[in-house]
């Protein structure tokens, strides 16, 4: 069977080394995964440190795709993609500095609750670095279970999320 194709955004990131030079690869690796296709991505925007403040500044943006392939495959690919340019993880802290990190943000309308995958991100709706590219490459959409991307968003502080030059 032919699964249907879906419509997914990406978010992507990163603090460490060339993190713009990582980014632009990135995409181009996600373009690459069977049955994926990278649509459109939105500007690149520097963005302080969210959650762990005590470390660099990110480099953020949200990629749209479209996609044949299950949540879980999607997301065995990005994790693949995430250790291709050398991330590092820590067992036991969150939010630490890395050179890559690529977050399911939204998958069609599903909402998933399964122990490695959650999905919508469920810290999505609160982060300025996730919510302003995503307005970029949408007008409205809804969150489930959050509201619309424009309410979530009128309750943020995005005066330090700056477009890249
Ligand atoms: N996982 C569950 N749901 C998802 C999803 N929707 N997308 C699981 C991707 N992965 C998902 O992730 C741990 C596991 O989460 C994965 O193996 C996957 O099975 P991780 O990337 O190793 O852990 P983490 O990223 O350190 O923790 P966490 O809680 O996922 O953090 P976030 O949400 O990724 O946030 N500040 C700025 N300005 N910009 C950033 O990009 N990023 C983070 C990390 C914190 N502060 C930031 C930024
Ligand atoms: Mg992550």
């Amino acid at each position: 069977m032919i699964n249907e194709s879906r419509r997914v955004f990406i978010g992507f990131g990163g603090n460490m080394g060339d993190v713009e030079a990582t980014l632009m690869e990135a995409l181009f690796a996600i373009d690459e995964i069977p049955q994926t296709t990278l649509r459109r991505q939105s500007a690149i925007y520097r963005t302080p440190a969210w959650g762990n403040t005590d470390q660099a500044d990110f480099l953020n943006g949200v990629a749209e795709l479209q996609t044949r392939l299950t949540p879980n495959i999607l997301l065995q690919k990005l994790l693949e993609i995430e250790e291709r340019f050398g991330r590092i993880r820590q067992q036991d802290e969150r939010w630490q500095p890395r050179t890559l990190d690529l977050d399911i943000l939204l998958f069609g309308d599903d909402v998933i609750n399964e122990a490695n995958l959650r999905v919508p991100h469920p810290h999505m709706h609160e982060r300025a670095f996730v919510l302003v590219p995503l307005a970029e490459l949408v007008n409205d959409l809804e969150i489930p279970g959050q509201g619309s991307l424009k309410d979530c968003l009128a309750k943020l502080d995005i005066s330090d999320i700056k477009i890249l030059e």
